[in-house]
């Protein structure tokens, strides 16, 4: 089976931009591929953090792998510090990479704007880290959101630097990229984050996505209900693709266009439909949350199998790279 790695920095709870961009199609994909999935706290280091909380978010994260579906019987689940190899690789891959690559990044930018007291070697070095997780496995795709496609033709670009210096070794990993390619944060304005304070969390009670979602930014041009609005610029109405049935968004759709109906009704069917989708994912974080232990032997395991692989690969490196033995 062809290998596939994907994964998700422990910086705060998982939201529904996780899921829907990443972590609902991880689960179909374990028919397919061998999946090897991270929660990459590597990663999680390049802003400011608590030490203290950093065990417990990648123990959140884990437990809202295996509600959602991540099976450990086909995939292997692991914490990217547990396999050193990811680290060495990086440092490899550096020396083949020219620095005006990571400069260019889009993400680097926003970064760089959201951590003016912050901007650290490691936010500019994310992405060539992010390649070694991937190329490590000798992954042949990742599945990720749309935010993360600059970061993947990167890694394209670095492995195609790498194997024209060494001789060919890696392969050009393709995205697979999710229906809910970009879910977009309660300001109606940016990219669904952890960081900022714009989402709606997987073990969100319903009280609390009923709450968010009513003061959610739907379509600006309706301040009013009898203002026609336009269903295809609007946040909520693109959630509804994602969790509404045919009738209900064509219901809504033509409630939205025709002014016929307010933004309050829309955002009540969507909330109820969201609340359903949670419903069994939040009764297995309940059954993981009492049975932690069972989830840190899951990762023990998943990091072994994952690192078994990674040491072959990083063998081979060496010896390419020209190494002391
Ligand atoms: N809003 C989103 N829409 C669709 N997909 C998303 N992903 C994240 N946000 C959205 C997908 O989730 C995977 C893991 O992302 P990550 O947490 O490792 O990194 P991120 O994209 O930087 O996530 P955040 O929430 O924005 O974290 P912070 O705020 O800490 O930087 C990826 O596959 C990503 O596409």
């Amino acid at each position: 089976m062809d290998r596939i790695f994907s994964g998700i920095q422990p910086s705060g709870s998982l939201h529904i931009g996780n899921y829907f961009g990443a972590i609902k199609q991880w689960i179909k994909l374990q028919e397919k591929y061998q999946c090897i999935y991270g929660i990459v706290d590597y990663h999680a280091m390049t802003v400011v953090y608590d030490q203290k909380e950093l065990p417990d978010r990648v123990m959140d994260a884990a437990i809202a792998y295996l509600s959602a579906g991540v099976d450990p019987e086909k995939s292997a689940l692991m914490v990217q510090s547990q396999v050193p190899e990811h680290t060495e690789l990086t440092w490899i891959l550096n020396t083949v990479t020219p620095l005006g690559w990571c400069e260019r990044v889009p993400t680097f930018k926003d970064k760089v704007r959201q951590n003016r007291d912050n901007v650290n070697l490691g936010l500019l070095d994310y992405p060539v880290l992010m390649t070694a997780d991937i190329i490590i496995y000798k992954s042949v795709a990742v599945p990720v959101g749309q935010d993360q496609l600059p970061h993947l033709e990167l890694t394209r670009e670095i492995v195609r630097k790498f194997n024209s210096t060494f001789g060919d070794t890696f392969p050009e990993p393709k995205p697979i990229i999710s229906e809910g390619a970009l879910i977009i944060g309660l300001d109606g304005k940016q990219k669904m984050s952890k960081s900022l304070d714009n989402c709606i969390y997987l073990s969100d009670s319903p009280e609390k996505i009923k709450k968010k979602l009513s003061t959610a930014v739907t379509d600006t041009r309706r301040q009013r209900k009898t203002d026609p609005g336009v269903p295809q610029e609007c946040n909520i109405y693109s959630l509804h693709k994602l969790l509404s049935t045919p009738q209900q968004q064509q219901y809504c759709h033509q409630g939205c266009t025709q002014a016929s109906m307010g933004c309050f009704e829309c955002k009540k069917i969507l909330a109820e439909n969201l609340i359903n989708e949670l419903a069994p994912l939040q009764e297995k974080q309940q059954f993981w949350l009492s049975h932690q232990d069972q989830v840190r032997e899951i990762l023990h395991q998943g990091g072994m199998a994952a690192r078994a692989i990674a040491q072959q690969t990083i063998q081979e490196v060496r010896e390419k790279v020209g190494l002391w033995k």
